[in-house]
């Protein structure tokens, strides 16, 4: 394998059309990191691997909680990825082994593919291996489990996408384990089939999560942030970022593991809920089964501004009670719970619909805004626009703080600090913690920004999160990050 020869550094697909279009380079930060991990996997397997998968993490520059409404998004795919080395499984045919290089924190994981059906979500709190198994079972399940064949793979992985963080760290894992195993099962897919299958089956882990994540990871382009359109179909649109602009990603290090928590699950729970409401103010027919606000828009022809006022109009309380819902259905607590409550959302006593359903109907505006400023910038620059896109991504923040309830107060110091050096920024992903992005006029403002970070809020880290941390230059926590490509694989 080179890092630029010709025909051995390939990246290949027999199978995989994605991939078999675009004949790619590895870069040599890629190309070290392939020879780092062949090297494990031979130490561990004896062998070396037959190809090599690449899934990026990625930073959503605004609309954030709106995806599993119907709604668009804007993310782009960030350099940090997770990186497989694979291999078939010559003396135990049907045995998958799954060996993370950071042997450390990652337990070996092995198990026989012959009796799968892998039962998920697998007991026990999310290990990080069944987030690998999430990709199996969703190829298991996309063709049958009578065209499966349970053909063992040797798997060696590398992930640098910080944990927990807003950076989609588990899509990335989910994702390179739906690309590997396609390619095993020689499987022809193209990158918008892998996304859905990848968001469908990370579901499996129990998290009601919606598709923004699986869809970057392999839409992803180098130089691009991408609109990313969920209905009536996928379909990713490149939008080219303010020229000069620089993104920065800062971890406020405190960690989410959402799947290990309800909170997540609540906030769909009373999306679902406040849909349903509203659509029975609709009178229509088949109210129960409307659970995204994009089908309610449409099935009643409302747009952005008539869906927020109708929204004002008819969820008028801050907070509803199980007895609210149930007497406004005439439906029993016992039915709530059953019908309209997830596995790990039983306990729900209160329901904050208004503010639920203005922050998704709001930020699904300002997506939809944002992208529209960037092309406009893309014609003539406008320091009018620029200003534009920072107090979307401001406003963004405040509504997922005030109305979402989901940032943190570590989030919150560097949101402040951020604001002190007039920099917009924003928390990403889901929130309770994790990362912010922000928005800098320039590389040089970048690096005054990343150093008043490190010097406000790394250097004074409180005792909690410096455990996890030993003090370095924090270049891994607090970063610039450039639009990065989707999903590669690479045949040596
Ligand atoms: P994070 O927390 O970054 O993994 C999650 C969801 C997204 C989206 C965002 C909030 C998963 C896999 N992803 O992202 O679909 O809903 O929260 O915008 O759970
Ligand atoms: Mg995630």
């Amino acid at each position: 394998m080179t890092a630029n020869g010709n025909g051995t550094g390939d990246i290949l697909g027999p199978g995989i059309e994605i991939v078999a279009q675009q004949k790619l380079q590895p870069d040599a930060k890629m190309y070290g990191r392939m020879q780092r991990l062949g090297a494990f996997f031979k130490e561990q397997f004896g062998a070396e691997p037959d190809f090599f998968v690449r899934v990026p993490g990625r930073v959503n520059i605004i609309g954030e909680h709106v995806d599993y409404c119907g709604y668009s998004v804007l993310p782009m795919a960030v350099t940090q990825s997770i990186v497989l080395a694979v291999g078939s499984n010559p003396t135990e045919l049907h045995q998958l082994q799954l060996r993370n290089l950071d042997q450390a924190n990652f337990q070996n994981f092995q198990c026989d593919l012959k009796s799968l059906s892998v039962e998920l979500p697998l007991p026990g709190g999310p290990a990080w291996y069944k987030y690998f198994m999430c990709g199996v079972r969703g190829i298991e399940e996309h063709l049958g489990r009578k065209k499966f064949s349970p053909i063992g793979m040797r798997i060696a992985v590398d992930g640098n996408v910080p944990l927990a963080a807003g950076l989609s760290s588990s899509s990335a894992m989910v994702s390179s384990a739906v690309l590997a195993t396609a390619h095993v099962q020689g499987m022809k897919l193209d990158r918008k089939e892998l996304a859905s299958i990848s968001a469908k089956c990370e579901q499996y882990i129990g998290t009601h999560s919606g598709g923004m994540d699986q869809a970057i990871a392999y839409l992803g382009r180098e130089g691009c942030a991408h609109h990313i359109e969920f209905h009536p179909q996928l379909n990713g649109t490149p939008v080219i970022l303010p020229a000069g602009k620089c993104f920065v990603v800062a971890n406020s290090l405190a960690q989410k593991n959402k799947a290990a928590s309800s909170d997540y699950n609540e906030r769909v729970v009373e999306c679902r809920l406040a849909t349903r409401w509203l659509a029975r103010h609709k009178n229509l027919s088949n109210w129960q089964e409307i659970i995204r606000f994009i089908d309610l828009e449409e099935a009643c022809g409302m747009n952005n501004e008539t869906f927020e006022s109708f929204i004002k109009e008819k969820l008028t309380k801050w907070v509803y009670t199980r007895a609210d819902i149930c007497q406004e259905w005439g439906i029993t607590e016992q039915e709530l719970e059953s019908k309209y409550l997830t596995a790990n959302t039983q306990h729900m006593q209160q329901f904050k619909l208004r503010q639920r359903a203005l922050h998704v109907i709001q930020e699904s505006g300002r997506v939809v805004k944002f992208r529209k400023i960037c092309e406009q910038l893309a014609l003539h620059a406008s320091e009018e626009d620029i200003k534009q896109l920072g107090l979307l991504m401001r406003q963004s923040h405040e509504s997922l703080r005030e109305l979402y309830e989901c940032s943190h107060p570590d989030v919150e110091r560097l949101i402040a600090i951020s604001e002190k050096q007039n920099v917009s920024a924003r928390v990403t992903g889901a929130g309770w913690g994790g990362c912010i992005v922000a928005m800098c006029d320039s590389q040089e403002d970048a690096a005054k920004y990343i150093n008043a970070l490190k010097r406000d809020y790394y250097a004074q880290l409180p005792p909690h999160l410096l455990e996890r941390h030993q003090p370095n230059d924090f270049n891994e926590v607090v970063f610039a990050t450039f639009p990065g490509n989707g999903a590669e694989l690479f045949v040596p």
